[in-house]
């Protein structure tokens, strides 16, 4: 039987993958390498390192690893820079709906996200206290689509995986919340999304009741 979602950050509840998506344009902008959107595409979800090899991938030389910090950061900024502003506003269509709908059926609520900035947009966005528990990006080892996240994130809430719903935009999170042992439910377009159980255009439409099965009910 269900007992807990848990959901992504960026681009599920927050509408900041195309700040992020910005960021690294500009950044791929500034130091000449190719950027375009089979690219974005393959950076959702993947941690800032790890996005920054995908872009360095098409580089005419090897970059240090200095370099590549302070590229990291310089992305960084940019993202900062931008989600400094943000506030309720930002939340996606139906996504604190959707929460709250998860938490009034009795179930447990938990964050799975890549993103070393959750913490503060969620404070921004309002809605860190609806949370049970938030993996901490700095205490994970391996990016999406490794199982890591989100196993951490069933074993924060004490639910086992195959009791645990996985919500996500991107295809390495989708494929994090398979190896997890978790039903996964994608958000966006179906064709970026083809292994997910169920895709949908945002929260808006998501029912938690679909996911409940009947004998319980
Ligand atoms: P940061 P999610 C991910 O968050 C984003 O999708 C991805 O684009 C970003 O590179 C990653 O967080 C790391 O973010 O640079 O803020 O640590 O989708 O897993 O919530
Ligand atoms: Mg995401």
């Amino acid at each position: 039987a269900l007992q807990a979602v848990i959901f992504d950050l960026d681009g599920v509840i927050a509408d900041t993958a195309v700040v992020h998506d910005a960021a690294w344009r500009r950044l791929a902008q500034e130091t000449g390498l190719p950027f375009d959107a089979s690219i974005g595409e393959r950076l959702k979800g993947v941690d800032r390192m790890g996005s920054l090899d995908i872009l360095l991938e098409r580089a005419g030389r090897a970059y240090s690893a200095e370099e590549k910090l302070a590229l990291g950061e310089r992305k960084n900024d940019y993202y900062r820079e931008q989600i400094q502003r943000f506030g309720p506003d930002q939340l996606l269509p139906g996504a604190r709906a959707a929460i709250a709908a998860v938490r009034a059926a009795g179930l447990k609520v938990g964050l799975a996200s890549a993103s070393r900035n959750a913490p503060l947009l969620l404070e921004r966005l309002g809605v860190a206290h609806l949370f049970d528990y938030i993996v901490d990006a700095a205490h994970i080892q391996r990016s999406k689509p490794d199982p890591e996240i989100f196993l951490a994130a069933a074993a924060g809430l004490g639910v086992a995986p195959a009791a645990c719903l996985g919500v996500e935009d991107a295809a390495a999170g989708v494929a994090s919340i398979h190896a997890a042992g978790m039903a996964a439910v994608g958000i966006g377009q179906p064709s970026a999304l083809a292994q997910a159980e169920t895709v949908l255009p945002g929260l808006s439409a998501f029912r938690i009741e679909d996911f409940i099965s009947s004998e319980e009910a």
